[in-house]
């Protein structure tokens, strides 16, 4: 029994789990990563994505690799291209069974499976439901009743429960590493990806956390978190096994949950791993003792979420309670320890406009936070926020079919391509000035920016090409000694297209 996962270029967790699980089974697994170079979220080029498409040679590995389930696991931003993969993999081979999980389809399970070329959709946690179905495979006896699956099964879909969530983290096993760790050069390995906790406690409307809270009601506790000692083992394991490792990457929707945990954590990170590591905070849960601790721990990045400056939207349209004083608190928390943080901001929300962005400035200008992520809403399926989206004619049917076929745009950044569908950025020309002077603000001192506010400068600049906010982002990214981040990203498209060319060259001429 053996079964092939194919994924984009990022590390993909829920691959990784899949991978060690099966094995343990002592079911093969294998890997086929397409780079899709200039095919991506935010680096995309119609002409440049067809001269370094090697799809067709991935397939034809593919089916080498002789699976008897090929598995695919899903953001919306690569739905489409996972469809187009899948319709030339039942070309090859129509017997092959297909899965889909991931967010996407446990959002949209009712478009997924009547999809030509998909066989399963997986509904939520994949762990248990994945390895029933390889059980059900390899006994070639097939099973339709496995919780979680949908199948297709004599024209008719059969939809199974939910199963309960995984409620002790601690029993999975670490994730295969290994898995990724081969298809990418020693300088890609250098950065750990982990997660300590499934779930969020909050339900912000344009976030997919709402939705799986939905999905899995009544399955049991939703937010959960692996215990100190099993994440340090991981780290530990890790540190051994990839000495290579410069940074640790913790994801998590929010890391700091739980200050018991953290100062457990901390205390045990500091002593055994002393690596730095950025995350992901909310600003309620940072005070002092949170700052504190996460600075001596070795965060040297912390982000949050504010998204609009004013606080009745957020919590009105947004169901973000937290006030712009207990921000403030949290902001004025990581400024006192030195602590580096960004916060997100959104542009586009439905019924916000120059006002609201103004507002942003003057906050901002006030907070000073070492950077700001200005991004453009994007609207996930069947996020809470695509009824606000239609209540202010952003949205109509049309236009929400093909967000639940991932057809827009993903990019948060700025808009990548003409064909994307515009949705918010209608008014795009209006606000991106202010996009620009958000990313540029912690750079320009805060006296030259009340002065801009107070004569109103920003309404003087106007159609900001996209050059322009890239030249912004490396800016800012500079002030604040990032810029390993990008000649990371320019290594990493140097190296993809060096084994893309290697690849089709081979193909061509050895035919492997
Ligand atoms: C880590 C992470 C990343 C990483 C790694 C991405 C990757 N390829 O794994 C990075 C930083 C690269 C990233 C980038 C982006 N991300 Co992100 N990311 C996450 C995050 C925080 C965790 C995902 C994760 O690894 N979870 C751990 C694994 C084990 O669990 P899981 O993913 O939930 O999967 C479970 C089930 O879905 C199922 N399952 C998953 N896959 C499969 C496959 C099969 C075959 C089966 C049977 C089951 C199955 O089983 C899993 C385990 O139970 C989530 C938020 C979250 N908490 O989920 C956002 C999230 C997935 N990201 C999101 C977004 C929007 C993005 C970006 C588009 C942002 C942007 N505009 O640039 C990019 C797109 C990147 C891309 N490749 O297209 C959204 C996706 C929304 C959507 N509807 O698509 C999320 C949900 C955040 C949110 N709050 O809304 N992201």
């Amino acid at each position: 029994m053996k079964v092939t996962f194919v994924q984009g270029p990022s590390e993909n967790l829920a691959i990784e789990y899949f991978s060690r699980i099966l094995m343990k089974e002592g079911y093969k697994v294998s890997l086929i990563v397409d780079y899709q170079l200039f095919d991506s979220v935010n680096l995309k080029n119609n002409f440049l994505k067809n001269l370094f498409d090697i799809k067709d040679i991935l397939v034809d590995q593919v089916i080498k690799s002789n699976p008897d389930l090929i598995g695919f696991s899903i953001f919306t931003s690569e739905y489409q291209w996972a469809l187009d993969f899948a319709s030339r993999i039942k070309k090859r081979n129509p017997r092959i069974p297909i899965i889909f999980g991931g967010i996407h389809p446990t959002s949209v399970p009712e478009i997924v499976i009547n999809e030509e070329n998909v066989d399963i959709v997986c509904v939520g946690e994949g762990e248990q439901a994945l390895l029933e179905l390889a059980k059900s495979i390899n006994n070639k006896r097939k099973n339709y009743n496995i919780p979680n699956l949908w199948f297709k099964k004599d024209g008719k879909i059969v939809k199974n429960e939910i199963r309960p969530l995984i409620q002790d983290l601690d029993s999975l096993p670490f994730p295969h590493k290994d898995a990724f760790y081969e298809k990418t050069p020693p300088f890609l390995r250098s950065h750990y990806l982990i997660m300590a906790t499934r779930g969020c406690p909050f339900k912000c409307t344009y976030c997919a956390n709402h939705i799986k809270f939905k999905v899995f009601a009544g399955k049991g506790k939703y937010v959960r978190m692996r215990s100190v000692a099993n994440v340090m083992r991981e780290l530990n394991w890790a540190k051994k096994r990839y000495p290579q490792i410069k940074m640790l990457s913790l994801p998590d929707d929010i890391l700091p949950l739980n200050k018991e945990w953290m100062r457990e954590f901390i205390g045990r990170y500091k002593k055994e791993i002393n690596l730095p590591f950025l995350c992901y905070a909310h600003p309620r849960n940072i005070d002092l003792e949170m700052a504190t601790l996460l600075k001596e721990g070795g965060c040297f990045w912390l982000n949050m979420g504010l998204q609009t400056a004013s606080e009745k939207n957020r919590l009105k349209l947004l169901h973000r309670a937290e006030s712009n004083d207990e921000v403030r608190m949290a902001v004025q928390n990581c400024h006192k320890v030195k602590l580096k943080f960004s916060l997100d901001h959104i542009f586009g929300i439905p019924y916000e406009g120059k006002k609201e962005y103004v507002e942003g400035l003057k906050l901002y200008n006030e907070l000073r936070p070492s950077s700001i992520n200005a991004f453009w809403l994007i609207y996930f399926p069947k996020t809470e926020i695509i009824e606000l989206g239609k209540k202010v004619g952003y949205i109509n049917k049309e236009i929400e079919n093909k967000i639940n076929e991932g057809k827009v745009s993903n990019c948060a950044v700025f808009k990548v391509s003409g064909d994307d569908e515009d949705i918010s950025r209608t008014k795009e020309g209006e606000f991106k000035n202010f996009a620009l002077l958000y990313t540029l603000l912690p750079v320009i001192p805060k006296k030259i920016m009340d002065l801009i506010i107070k004569r109103k400068w920003y309404g003087k600049i106007k159609n900001v090409s996209n050059i322009f906010f890239v030249l912004a982002k490396i800016i800012s990214r500079l002030s604040v000694g990032q810029v390993f981040l990008y000649t990371g990203e320019i290594k990493r498209i140097f190296w993809f297209i060096h084994f893309v060319l290697k690849t089709k060259w081979l193909y061509r001429n050895i035919k492997v």
